[in-house]
C-alpha cells in the first residue's frame, strides 16, 4: 500500500487570517504531495514497503537521504494539518495542561519556549512539543524534515504538536516575519487533537 496525501479536515481558507488560503493550498497540494510521491518512490521495492510511517522513521537508516527527507516530510505535514483547526474550540485542559505546567511552570512559559525554539531554528525545520513515556513533555526543534521519532534526533520522544518553519509555510503572507507566523499559529491550534495524541503517546 502506497502512502496517500491525507485530505484536510477543513477548507484551505479556514485558517484565515492567521494562515492564508494560497499558502495552505500550495503547501498541501504541492509540497506535501511531493513528499508523498517521493517517499513512495524511495521505498518501492524495498523492505520498507508496507510498513507504517512511524515504523519506517523509528528504524530509519539516517544515511538514507531520500527516506529521511521525504518520510519525515510526509509524517511531519500529516501531524501539522491535524493539530490545526479553528472549528474545534479546543482549550488546553486535563492531563496535558498539568504536564505542561509541571514542566514549564505555566502555559505562557511553555508558549515562550516553543516560540523561541521555532524562531531560532536556523534555516528550514520544525519546532515540537514531545512527550516521553511516563508523560513528561519537552520542547525541541529539528532541521529540514527530521523529527523526534528518528533515531538519535534531538529529544527522541513522540511529537504531539509541531510547527513548520520552512519559509514555504509562511513567506507569502508574512515574508521574513517568522515570529508573527508563530504567534498566529497559536490561534489555530486544535488542542483537542494535541491532548488526544498526548494520551495515546504517554
Ligand atoms: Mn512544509
Amino acid at each position: 500500500m502506497a502512502f496517500t496525501l491525507p485530505k484536510l479536515q477543513y477548507a484551505y481558507d479556514a485558517l484565515e487570517p492567521h494562515i492564508d488560503a494560497r499558502t495552505m493550498e500550495i503547501h498541501h497540494s504541492k509540497h506535501h504531495q511531493g513528499y508523498t510521491n517521493n517517499l513512495n518512490n524511495a521505498i518501492s521495492g524495498t523492505n520498507l514497503e508496507g510498513k507504517s510511517i512511524e515504523d519506517i522513521l523509528a528504524g530509519l537508516d539516517m544515511s538514507n537521504k531520500a527516506v529521511r527527507n521525504n518520510g519525515g516530510g510526509f509524517f511531519n505535514h500529516c501531524l501539522y494539518w491535524d493539530v490545526m483547526n479553528p472549528e474545534v474550540k479546543g482549550r488546553l485542559s486535563g492531563e496535558l495542561k498539568d504536564a505542561i505546567e509541571a514542566e514549564f511552570g505555566s502555559f505562557d512559559a511553555f508558549k515562550d519556549s516553543f516560540s523561541k525554539a521555532a524562531a531560532t531554528q536556523f534555516g528550514s525545520g520544525w519546532a515540537w512539543l514531545c512527550v516521553h513515556k511516563g508523560g513528561k513533555v519537552e520542547v525541541c526543534s529539528t532541521p529540514n524534515q527530521d523529527n523526534p521519532l528518528m533515531p538519535g534526533v534531538t529529544c527522541e520522544a513522540t511529537p504531539i504538536l509541531g510547527i513548520d518553519v520552512w519559509e514555504h509555510a509562511y513567506y507569502l503572507h508574512y515574508q521574513n516575519r517568522r515570529p508573527d507566523y508563530i504567534e498566529a499559529f497559536f490561534n489555530v491550534i486544535n488542542w483537542n487533537e494535541v491532548e488526544r495524541r498526548y494520551a495515546e503517546a504517554k
